[in-house]
């Protein structure tokens, strides 16, 4: 096992600088022969001969002692036992000079050295008394929408913005994977422990990963295993017939279960520790049980039930909606989808089929409420997903940090105070997101947006971690030894990110209002008369969308109270929801004290002059960092301004074209 060293990449939160503090010590590693032990034996060895370091031999002096509990330890670490660790934990203390971390398996132990890492020098400073460190979720991964051939308009990763991808090159896996160790190495680093290496959206080239193409998914497994992170594949539902040569994949088929039970069989004998699969079904144009009058649960099931003998399990996403809907009828609503399809059938899935569940119930926007799906199959294995890709906030040209979007849905709680989170549910099945990774030098074309990456796994790990906590671990790994005029800048730049951009793009949570195709940039009217459900239905007289059930949709009714009768009530509706389940008059006065039109103006004068300022303040920080990623940062962030003030215009412009009320400031609208 060798540690990756990339020449064409940036390190990310790995620079060398950042293992200086336990490669310049004595570190002794007592653990098996494992493939995860040799990982951190090959980490710790790096680390010193990098930084000066020694790897002690059994016997002799060390500073810091990384053991499995089940051989035998120095009194440091004996002392240490007797705490509960668990699967993928450790206990790290520091006492009499020696620091120490215990872990039962391999793969604690990778995350306790990473640990020790994050501390950097505070981990060999005062005493610290034994602390246990366990993941809140075991699965914690990440989707790539990956494709193996470019797509014209897409370009090779869906929603990607950081140039091809990082698994696969002209029609096949790369010949050259040491991009993809090092992405694992990344990964373990921030407590990710899985990934989905192509698109939900299964085309014909990449289903035959499943069959005839396995062996390129071996070869990106076997690079991504020594960090502890297991491979999943996207599956096309229809497969038994594209590939089998079967004339059905209905799930009640004779024939079809069993395609399924022999083609899982042949993935596990090449790849035995294969996590499963992910499927996107009846969604988008994607195939699914509907074709065969079946529901999502017998879909699911038949999947789960050939993994489950090999230990694996199924992502079956609840993205399902109708997008062929006629923008002229008012009753459909794509908002309510999810639950309608899947809640009916909470408790018929099997025990390794896992329902994932997009965070809110239209698309990853700047602002939604929680989906209701997920308060409402407590018998079933729900997983969350979310968007680290920025397909709707900024496509990683805004600076736009999700730690405190993610962190405010992963609180929520549904049942009212002092009773499950959002996080709590997904402890059963797991925290998803799409990544945000392709081959550009930086990893996530603008260097900044690595944050967000770093911060989903963090929060996947311990989802009550605070994301400006996180943002400032994040800063001080990539930037190490950084003066503090560069930390208090990112910080400031980046913390209040999210709030900033939401301000200058669509308001109250109304969503979209981007251009259809690409969704980058403003169009009110975008998506307003398209099949896609994603509509705001401005007129002269007012904006929003009525999903209460006194008069609209009756989507609040997917909700268990409070939020129920909180979403229904104009008056208790949060402000930054209200337009997402109401339509209100202009003129209509929010908790705030302002009138809707008046607040659209507002955030949107405001919103892009604090988009001009983290521009003006990348300034400051100029020769302090890296010359090439500062200029990358500000060819970024002349493009954020840039967009905040189209945003602003063309937004601004519209309400007042469509309601006639001026501005109160007498501001320029055009
Ligand atoms: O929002 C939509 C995206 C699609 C994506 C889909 C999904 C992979 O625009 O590009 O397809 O969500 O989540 O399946």
């Amino acid at each position: 096992m060798t540690i990756p060293r990339l020449t064409d990449a940036h390190p990310a939160w790995l620079p060398p600088e950042a293992l200086r503090a336990v490669g310049s010590r004595r570190v002794l590693v007592l653990a098996d022969e494992s493939a995860l032990a040799q990982t951190v034996r090959a980490e710790v060895a790096d680390a010193c001969e990098r930084h000066g370091g020694t790897v002690a031999a059994p016997g002799g002096e060390f500073d810091l002692v990384l053991a499995l509990s089940a051989g035998s330890l120095p009194p440091v670490a004996e002392a240490m036992k007797g705490q509960e660790i668990g699967d993928e934990g450790f206990v790290l203390g520091r006492r009499d000079g020696v620091t120490a971390v215990l872990a039962d398996d391999p793969a604690g132990l990778l995350y306790g050295f990473f640990q020790v890492v994050r501390l950097g020098e505070e981990a060999f400073g005062a005493d610290r008394p034994a602390e246990a460190h366990r993941p809140a979720l075991r699965r914690r991964m990440l989707d790539h929408w990956d494709n193996l051939d470019v797509h014209p308009v897409m370009g090779q990763v869906e929603r990607g913005y950081s140039g091809g991808s990082i698994f696969w090159r002209n029609g096949s896996a790369r010949a050259d994977l040491t991009r993809v160790r090092a992405y694992g190495r990344l990964l373990a680093a921030s407590g990710v422990n899985a990934v989905a290496i192509n698109n939900v959206n299964v085309h014909a080239t990449e289903a035959r990963l499943l069959t005839d193409r396995l062996g390129e998914v071996a070869a990106i497994a076997a690079e991504l295993r020594p960090y502890g992170i297991r491979v999943h594949l996207s599956v096309n539902f229809a497969s038994p017939i594209a590939l089998g040569g079967l004339d059905s994949a209905d799930p009640l088929e004779e024939g079809v279960p069993e395609w399924w039970a022999a083609t899982t069989k042949r993935v596990y004998e090449t790849i035995p520790d294969f996590g499963g699969y992910v499927v996107k079904a009846d969604s988008e144009g994607q195939p699914g049980p509907f074709a065969y009058g079946r529901d999502h649960a017998d879909g699911a099931n038949m999947l789960a039930d050939a993994l489950a003998p090999h230990g694996g399990v199924v992502f079956w996403r609840a993205f399902v909606y109708d997008h062929r809907q006629d923008w002229r009828d008012r009753s459909t609503d794509r908002a309510r989808a999810a639950h309608d399809h899947f809640a009916p059938l909470d408790g018929r899935f099997r025990d390794n089929a896992i329902v994932q569940v997009k965070y809110g119930p239209m698309d990853f926007q700047t602002r939604e409420p929680v989906s209701p799906v997920i308060a409402a199959m407590p018998n079933t294995r729900l997983a969350v997903e979310l968007q680290v890709t920025q397909e709707y906030t900024g496509q990683q040209r805004h600076v736009c940090y999700l730690g405190p979007l993610w962190s405010e849905v992963l609180g929520f709680r549904f049942w009212g105070h002092g009773e499950r989170t959002v996080a709590d549910v997904a402890t059963k099945g797991g925290l998803i997101a799409v990544s945000n990774v392709g081959d550009d030098p930086y990893w996530t074309g603008h260097p900044l947006a690595q944050a967000n990456l770093y911060a989903f796994g963090r929060l996947a790990w311990s989802p009550g971690l605070d994301p400006a906590a996180l943002l400032d671990e994040w800063i001080g790994l990539t930037f190490p030894g950084g003066s503090e005029v560069v930390r208090e800048t990112l910080h400031t730049m980046m913390d209040g990110s999210w709030h900033t951009y939401e301000r200058y793009t669509a308001p109250l949570g109304v969503g979209f209002m981007v251009r259809p195709g690409h969704h980058y940039g403003p169009d009110v009217d975008g998506y307003e008369y398209t099949p896609w459900g994603t509509y705001h239905f401005a007129d002269r007289d007012g904006v929003g969308v009525d999903r209460t059930r006194a008069t609209g949709t009756g989507y609040t009714g997917q909700y268990p109270a409070p939020w129920s009768e909180v979403y229904e009530s104009l008056t208790e509706c949060p402000d930054e929801l209200l337009l997402f389940f109401h339509h209100v008059p202009y003129s209509h006065v929010l908790q705030s004290g302002t009138t809707v039109v008046q607040h659209i103006y507002d955030t949107h004068f405001a919103g892009a002059e604090e988009a001009a300022g983290i521009r003006a303040a990348w300034e400051k920080v100029e020769g302090e960092v890296d010359a090439a990623l500062h200029a990358r940062v500000r060819e970024r962030l002349d493009e954020q301004v840039r967009s905040a003030r189209e945003w602003r215009d063309q937004v601004n412009t519209y309400f007042l074209r469509k309601s006639g009320v001026p501005d109160e400031h007498g501001r320029r609208i055009y």
